[in-house]
Order: C-alpha cells, then structure tokens, then sequence
C-alpha cells in the first residue's frame, strides 16, 4: 500500500490523478444536480441535499466550476494523460523527474482536502463565483465566508503549485528522454499539445499568484489593494484573474484537443492531414489567447476603444480553432471510418466543441456581449465548450487508453450505450439554455420566483426539461463505471496493440511493466506518428519503431533511453 502511495512510477502517479479527478468529477456533477434541482423545483428538499440555501446556492455554483475545471480538467487531461502518454509515446522508462512528479502529485491531492474541507469550516464554502471578484472576495462582511474564502484562495494557490510542478516534468521529459531517432516532429498530437500547455500555464500564472497574494492580505490582514475606499480597484483583479483564466481554457483545450486528433488517424486509417500546420495553429492559439482576457472586461467600464480592440482579438482566435477542424476533417476524409467508442467521443469532441466556438464569435463582439454576458447564453456557451473539454475529451482518451491501462478491452456495446445517452442528454442540458439567455434570463440566480418577470412558467418548462436531462446523464454515468470495473477483470485480453496503431505506447505490455520496456527491448524510431494506410505496404499502419527495410538507418541503435 505505502509502495503505492509512494511510487514514483508514471503510471501509478497516472492513475492517482485519474481515480482523484474522476471522484472530484463526480462531487462537481452533484454539485451541478443540486443546483439545477433548485433551479427546476425551487424551494423544494431536493433528494441527498435538503432545502438549498442562497448562500448555498452561491456555495455550489462556485464549487461546482472550480472543481471542474482545476480538480477535474487539469488534472485528468494534463496530468493524468500527460504522465501515461509522454513517456509511454516517447519510449522513455519514466518521467526525467520521478520524485518531483510524485510531489506534485501529494500537492494536488492536499489542494483537493482543502477545498472539501473550506465546505466544512464556518460560514461554509466560498460564494462569490469561481472568478472570485472582489469586492465580494475581499472582505469577510461581504460574503460572509471568513475563513471559505480564504481556504478557497489557498486550495487554488496550492493546485497551482502543483501544476507548476508537474509541468517542469512534461516539458523536460518531452525536450530529453525522446527515443533514439524520435525528432520533435515526430512526437504524437497529444504529447505536443500537452507541453504547450504546460508551457502556457506557467506563462499566465504568476500574476494571478500575485493577485491572490493580495487577496488574501485584503481577507486576512486588512489590506486594500481591491477596496476603492483605500485607493485600491476591484477591477485590477478582473485583469489579474483573466490574464490567466483565458489562457487557462486554452491549457485545457489542448490536451483534449490532443488526445482527439491522435485517436481520428487511429480510427480513420488515414494520416493526420497538416501535422505541422496544427502545431503552428496551436501556438497562435497559446499567444493569441494572452490578447484577450479583456473581453470579460466589456460590461465593467472598459473604454469602448480598447473595448474595440479586444473584440478583434478575440474573434482571431477563432482562425486557429477553425483551421484546425478543417484539419480534422481533411484527415476524415476518405478514410475507412471506424466508429469504436473511442472514435465516437473523439469525432464528438469537435462536433459539440464548434457550437461552442460559433457561440463565442457572438460574445467575443463587445456590443452583443454586453447583453449575453451573465445570462443563460454565455453559460451554455462556455459548457459548449468546457464540457467537450473536461468531460468528452476525458472519455475519449480514457477508453482509447483503457487497453493499454489495465490490459483488457472495455465492452463496446455498453460504450456506446454510455456515449449515446450522455451525448444526447448533454446537448438537451445546455442546448435550450441559449433560448434562456436569448430571452435574458439572468445565471446566478437562486430562485426565479423573487423575479416574477423571468419566472415565466415557459421557461421555468425548460428549467425542469433541462434539470430532468442531468438526472438521466448522472444515472448513465453507472453505466461507464460498471463497464470500467467489468472490463478491468473480464474484458477480453487486449495484447500489446489492439488498435493497430502506430504510436510507440503499443509497442510494450499491456499494461506495461515497471520501466515500460523489458530491459535491452527499448524503441527506436524511425517515422512520424500517422502513417496509416502507407503505400506500397500490406499493413495498413507502419508502427514508429519498425526499421525500414534496406533503408539506412535514421539513427544508430542506441542504448536504452535514461
Ligand atoms: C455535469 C454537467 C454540468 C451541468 C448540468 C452544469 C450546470 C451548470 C449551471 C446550471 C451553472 C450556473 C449556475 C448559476 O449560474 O446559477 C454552472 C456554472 C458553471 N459550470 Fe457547470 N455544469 C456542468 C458541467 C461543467 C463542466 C464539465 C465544467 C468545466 C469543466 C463546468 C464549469 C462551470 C463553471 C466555470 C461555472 C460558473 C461558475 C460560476 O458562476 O462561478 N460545468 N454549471
Ligand atoms: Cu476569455
């Protein structure tokens, strides 16, 4: 048990922040029934919970995005697929920083205590929004929370710490421990996205640590960087925070975006069309997106000229996003499509994430946001884009993996029961939540009975339409976890490569041993990642390890890879 708890071995500290983030999944998707139970049935005990307080209200709508996106985004798709994928995909035996990778790991999960714990503490959990304005942030008689508030701060501080940790490993890993012949551009989508992630992170966060050092000094020791009265301004951390939380959708973005564009070659038996030209788009999407955090300024008295500029920015960062599902189709296209589980979360990644998208174009425009913003369009436009991240990039990669994981194929049938429901019960959730926003209806609301103008009982019909969706996507999730469990020990065997596929991870165990390779068995490298479907070959795949026959070597055979 210690030997698991301290194991320094990629796969374990993989799986640690799955089974973490897959639980905090779960505490975050109660918290999003319990409020949309409010929502449909106001005022009546909802089942598990009770009567729902305002301030409980503000407590769970809080929680709920935070865990989603850092207890639940980050660390499934950045750290649980970046520590089984870089080394695996790059035929290294672990990450270059072992010890440092398990650190990282104790201080994610002690983040993950605190913030459970900032529930438990008088006055409960902090409710001043996942973006933690202040003044409501800054001053205990304002929000009441004393010591949430503040528990919730340091939560966030200590996640952070921990992704900074973990990035340090991806990112070396990545530039050091790459198979001999393996270039930078042969390294799988997934392997790339997630170091330019990491990258990203590490550029956007610090003044947001500087701004949440100052918040805490406003909560705790009575300073004023936010409070008008003292000569500080609120809207200084609206910069601070979206200085990093735009970038942040792109941190979480790309992995996802990853993890979909290595499984669509796999399934398509085609090659990934314009693998450089992704890569390319990718890194504007990175620098563009530290251009315009002030987009979610527009309704706080920007001036209308800057606000000009930031609507042209932010309507740029379409150009890379588009280019890249043009891409995804180009690599669809003419390819013998096989729709497994894996194919279907991955293909509906890019169908769900482009109303996400097209949505922004509307909200990224400084006039019309001015209506949209905090109302139900802007809402189901961020979970249009959030949960293909989060949520269908998760399934996509953990089913694509699972043989590799636990060395047995998962039940088709019951993966696609399980993708079918929640896919359309997802789209049932959010998809009439535009018509809400069209018909300015304001979020953060606790019960639309106090405003008996947008209490109309055709909207409070979509409010229990969209509510009664939720309960049947949380019961579809058994579905997911009893084929997980089933498959884990009755799965048919899966073998080292099961897909076919050519990426180095299938050319070890499944699951892979202690080291990943057996000693002296370690991949070379010899091509690029998609080559499917090659010409003049009776396979349709070439595995990156395979030599070419009569073909001089791309590199001397070298020792195993430290
Ligand atoms: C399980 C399905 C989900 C449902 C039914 C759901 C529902 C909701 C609703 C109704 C709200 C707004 C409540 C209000 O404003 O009064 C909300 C807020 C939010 N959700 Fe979700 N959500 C889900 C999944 C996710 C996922 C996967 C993410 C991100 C990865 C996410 C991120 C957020 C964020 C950031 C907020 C804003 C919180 C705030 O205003 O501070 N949600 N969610
Ligand atoms: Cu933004």
């Amino acid at each position: 048990m210690s030997k698991y708890l301290l194991s320094t071995d990629h796969k374990i500290i993989c799986f640690q922040y799955m089974l973490t983030g897959m639980a905090m999944g779960l505490i975050g998707a109660f918290m999003a029934y319990v409020f949309r139970m409010q929502l449909a049935w106001p005022g009546s005990d909802v089942p598990f919970w009770g009567q729902v307080s305002p301030a409980e209200y503000n407590a769970l709508v809080t929680n709920h995005g935070t865990i989603m996106i850092f207890w639940v985004a980050m660390p499934v798709l950045i750290a649980a697929f970046g520590n089984l994928c870089i080394p695996l995909m790059l035929g290294a035996d672990d990450m270059v920083f072992p010890r440092i990778n398990r650190l990282s790991f104790q201080v994610f999960f002690l983040s993950a205590v605190v913030l459970i714990a900032s529930f438990l503490v008088e006055g409960g959990g902090f409710g001043g929004a996942w973006t933690a304005y202040p003044p409501l942030s800054a001053k205990a008689h304002y929000n009441l929370t004393p010591l949430g508030s503040t528990l919730w701060v340091i939560a966030v501080g200590l996640e952070f710490v921990a992704f900074l940790l973990g990035g340090i490993n991806f990112v070396t890993t990545a530039m050091n421990a790459r198979a001999p012949g393996l270039r930078m551009f042969d390294m799988p989508m997934v392997v790339w996205m997630i170091v330019i992630a990491s990258i990203l992170f590490m550029a956007s966060v610090g003044p947001l640590i500087a701004g949440a050092v100052m918040l805490v000094f406003d909560q705790t020791v009575g300073t004023g960087f936010y409070d008008p009265a003292t000569g500080g301004d609120p809207v200084l951390w609206q910069h601070l925070f979206w200085f990093f939380g735009h970038p942040e959708v792109y941190v979480v973005l790309l992995p996802a975006v990853g993890i979909s564009l290595d499984i669509i070659p796999t399934f398509s038996r085609k090659k990934l069309f314009g693998y450089k030209t992704i890569l390319y788009t990718a890194i504007a999407t990175g620098v563009l997106s530290f251009f315009v955090w002030a987009h979610h300024q527009f309704v706080s008295g920007i001036d209308p000229r800057m606000a000009n500029i930031f609507t042209v920015t932010t309507v740029l960062i379409s150009v890379p996003l588009a280019e890249m599902t043009f891409a995804v189709i180009a690599s669809l296209y003419g390819g013998k499509i096989q729709l497994t589980t894996p194919m279907l979360w991955a293909l509906s990644f890019w169908a769900e994430f482009i109303i996400g998208g097209i949505t922004g174009i509307f909200l990224g425009a400084s006039g019309a946001d001015i209506y949209f913003h905090d109302n139900y369009f802007v809402l189901a436009h961020f979970h249009y884009t959030f949960y293909p991240i989060a949520i269908i990039g998760t399934f996509a990669g953990f089913t694509y993996w699972f043989p590799k994981m636990f060395g047995r194929m998962m039940n088709e049938a019951l993966g696609k029961i399980h993708f079918w429901v929640s896919i359309t019960c997802y789209n049932a959730i959010f998809f009439p939540l535009f018509f809400l926003g069209l018909a300015g209806q304001h979020r953060r609301i606790y019960s639309y009975e106090h405003f008996p103008e947008l209490a109309l009982p055709e909207y409070q019909a979509i409010r229990e339409f969209a509510t009664t969706a939720l309960i049947i996507m949380l019961l579809a999730q058994g579905v997911f976890f009893f084929n997980w469990v089933w498959s884990m020990f009755k799965g048919k065997p899966a073998g080292k490569n099961p897909w076919k596929a050519n990426t180095l991870e299938w050319t070890t165990e499944s699951p892979p041993g202690h080291g990943n390779w057996r000693h002296g068995e370690f991949p070379n490298c010899y091509r690029g990642p998609y080559e499917y479907s090659p010409e003049g070959r009776e396979d349709d795949y070439w595995p990156q390890n395979e030599p070419p026959e009569g073909h001089e070597e791309r590199v001397k055979p070298a020792a195993a890879p430290a």
